[in-house]
């Protein structure tokens, strides 16, 4: 039987690049983001190879979150794999001029977004003795960098709940692993600066960054190991990347 992977903001990066990499690979795949269109035109696309449900819901709202899992069809209620990668920046300024609306969204959708996701669907991971959760981290929570502070708090954050996961979770055969990018050039800046494209293109200019797949390729990597190898954390930059803050650019 096919297994089934759940992926919270398939609509767009990271998420899309990973929905469309396991599809290939014959996972059934429920997508989700609150974009219903995108997630439409990926089901119409990814319907062709495999089996395909999509869920419309904010990771914020922990009642859209319930009502959206509860409503799972028979054949998507088994959820092999859950990779928690929904999140974003808000903003890019010192902590002294930051907006509290800012910090709401980061911390309500990186860190209390994954949680409310996760505890829908750790109870039957666990009952079956089986699955494996992906937390989508960022280098930017294994260092700050200026102005990152509370997108960095969020990403360090969910560098604990990994590990705190994987703790609490061991001896229930759940695997829980994350995996922690440096620069990929998604959507990720546009939000950021809340849709000014030229300052986010700048972000990745003067080098060659990860693109979303090189991401959802590893990710397929990591999700088809034996059941007995779990890939606990990984950090993974482009080349021209170093730190946060050291990029060789040209
Ligand atoms: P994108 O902006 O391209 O994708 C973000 C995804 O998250 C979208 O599908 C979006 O869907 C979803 N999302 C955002 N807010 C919500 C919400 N409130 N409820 C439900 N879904 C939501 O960015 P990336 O692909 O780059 O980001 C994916 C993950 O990777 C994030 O956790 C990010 O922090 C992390 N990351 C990104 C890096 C980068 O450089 N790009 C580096 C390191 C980590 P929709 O808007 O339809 O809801
Ligand atoms: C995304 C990487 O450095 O833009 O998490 O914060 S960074």
């Amino acid at each position: 039987m096919n297994k089934t992977a759940l992926i919270t903001g398939a609509t767009s990066g990271i998420g899309k690049a990973t929905a469309i990499e396991l599809a290939k690979e014959n996972f059934n795949l429920i997508l989700c983001g609150r974009r219903q269109q995108r997630l439409d035109d990926l089901k119409t696309e990814l319907s062709k190879i495999t089996d395909v449900h999509t869920l419309t819901f904010d990771v914020r709202h922990k009642d859209e979150v319930k009502q959206a899992l509860e409503s799972l069809p028979e054949a998507f209620q088994q959820i092999d794999i859950l990779i928690n990668n929904a999140g974003n920046a808000h903003g890019l300024d010192p902590i002294q001029d930051g907006s509290t609306e800012d910090w709401d969204a980061m911390l309500d959708i990186n860190v209390k977004g994954l949680l409310y996701v996760s505890k829908q669907i750790m109870p039957q991971m666990i009952e079956r003795g089986n699955g494996h959760i992906i937390n989508i981290g960022s280098t930017a929570g294994k260092e700050v960098y200026p102005k990152g502070n509370v997108y960095c708090a969020s990403k360090h954050a969910v560098d604990a709940i990994t590990q705190g996961m994987r703790i609490d979770l061991n001896g229930t055969g759940v695997k829980v692993g994350g995996i922690n990018p440096g620069l990929v050039e998604t959507e990720f800046s546009e939000v950021r600066f809340k849709g000014n494209s030229e300052k986010a293109t700048k972000v990745y200019q003067g080098f060659e960054p990860l693109k979303p797949e090189d991401i959802a390729d590893i990710i397929k990597f990591v999700v088809t190991r034996p059941y007995h190898v779990n890939i606990a954390d990984l950090i993974v930059m482009c080349t021209a990347q170093a730190s946060s803050t050291i990029v060789d650019k040209k």
